[in-house]
């Protein structure tokens, strides 16, 4: 049963144990190849295929526990971890979501394969059009200053704040972050491919293993998008706050669906299906839709954007000295646009009081800003954060449930203890 790598638990405690048991040096070795992946374009971030790394940890990257909350094959970011950082999120504190595991994928044979019914002569995933990393490497560089957000971030406030029972992975509000990236317009690639009119799926999908769940193969990562999102402003991402992408990231190139559920920006992209006809996969069917009392059976449709959310840079539960004076710090980001407006209440919302909004605000990004608290003297206290977005979406008291926990965007409830 313990070896059943089929199912989820016991595969991620099989391939823990694993990783813990090999040689240290061997260890050792492989994570100081991958942390040289960022000084050379061209240089392949690890030695070739090496099963053993590819069978140990699912996460790649070091997760210090002062800067993630560990979840199996996901790793939380602190938001602690941002303060007295600049706009970016630095890469060795983004939030990693992982189905499987961080695959090694070796940039030397590594090929985008373009296939379907919806490019000129129909090219099959057989005979595929084919780009390799230094054609992509050689066409017109775009960068994109773009948040990546799960669709379940914040699922576990649905109970802590609702008392609504949800499942998915209980993220508080760090599955979110904010990156440069560089790459090529997924537009140009598709449009050397031979994209034609009739086209209107584009679905990339993933290096990584199979997603295998509760012992339902559903094969590999993949989610279609409309053509339309497709040609105005998705990025095949190469770089990462001007260094190769890691590893965990999506290395060599990954999807980058600005202001859209993070499952679009599909990692370590192998191929493209773009089709004449509607696509599915599990991704746009069985999840990523709201589930549950209000929804449709089938599910609402396929979620998109993102909604309004807000979080201060302090540690959950913080406990902080009881000074008479502190300025609180945080950031807001919204699917639909740039925030306007950010509200702080430091009375549990009884009264609500304007932050002040600073430094850059890019459409799809989010914006920093600060609020000085005269503090009340020692107590617990719960701090509120609401943002408002140009098109005058602003934060609910309450998000409505689904079951599986998606697109809480309720004003969270942070709660410090001035001692
Ligand atoms: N191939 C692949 N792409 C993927 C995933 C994955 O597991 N495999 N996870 C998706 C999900 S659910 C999210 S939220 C984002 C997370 O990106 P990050 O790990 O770089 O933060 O990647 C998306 N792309
Ligand atoms: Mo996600």
């Amino acid at each position: 049963m313990e070896d059943d790598l089929t199912d989820e638990a016991a595969y991620e405690r099989v391939r823990s144990r694993q990783w813990r048991e090999l040689p240290p040096l061997t260890r050792r070795r492989l994570l100081r190849a991958s942390a040289g992946a960022g000084l050379a374009m061209t240089a392949a971030p690890f030695a070739p295929a090496d099963p053993a790394r590819a069978a140990a940890s699912p996460i790649v990257k070091p997760l210090p526990p002062e800067l993630f909350i560990n979840h199996g094959t996901n790793a939380e970011m602190r938001w602690e971890a941002m303060r007295g950082q600049g706009y970016l999120t630095p890469a060795d504190r983004f939030f990693v979501r992982n189905h499987v595991a961080t695959p090694e994928i070796d940039v030397r044979t590594w090929r985008l394969k373009l296939w379907g019914s919806g490019l000129r002569g129909s090219p099959t995933l057989d005979a595929p059009v084919e780009f390799g990393y230094e054609d992509l490497l050689a066409m017109r560089a775009e960068t994109l200053t773009a948040f990546i957000e799960c669709t379940g971030n914040g699922r576990s406030l649905f109970a802590s704040q609702q008392g609504q029972q949800v499942s998915g992975t209980p993220w508080k509000l760090g599955a979110a972050g904010v990156a440069r990236w560089r790459g090529v317009r997924l537009s140009a690639v598709l449009e050397r491919a031979g994209i034609t009119p009739q086209a209107v799926d584009v679905m990339p999908r993933g290096l990584d293993a199979d997603y295998v769940d509760k012992g339902e193969n559903m094969g590999r990562v993949r989610r279609p998008l409309p053509v339309a999102k497709a040609l105005k402003d998705v990025l095949l991402a190469y770089e990462m706050n001007g260094r190769p992408l890691p590893p965990d990231h999506g290395f060599p190139v990954r999807v980058v669906v600005p202001s859209w559920v993070g499952i679009a920006s599909v990692k370590w992209v192998g191929d493209i299906e773009v089709s004449d006809q509607p696509l599915f996969s599990p991704w746009n069917t069985r999840y990523y839709r709201l589930f549950g009392a209000g929804h449709p059976p089938e599910g609402s449709a396929p979620l998109t954007r993102m909604g309004v959310k807000s979080a201060f840079e302090l540690p959950w539960d913080a406990r902080l000295p009881a000074r008479s004076e502190r300025v609180l710090h945080g950031r807001s980001w919204s699917g639909n646009g740039r925030i306007r407006q950010v509200e702080v209440s430091v009375d549990g919302g009884a009264t609500w009081h304007r932050a002040r909004l600073r430094g850059p605000r890019p459409a799809h990004g989010w914006t920093l800003w600060e609020y000085r608290w005269r503090c009340p003297g020692p107590g617990s206290y719960q701090l509120l954060a609401r943002a408002t977005d140009e098109t005058g979406a602003t934060q609910p008291d309450a998000t409505p449930h689904n079951t599986l926990g998606y697109l809480f965007d309720a004003v969270a409830r942070h709660p410090v203890t001035l001692v």
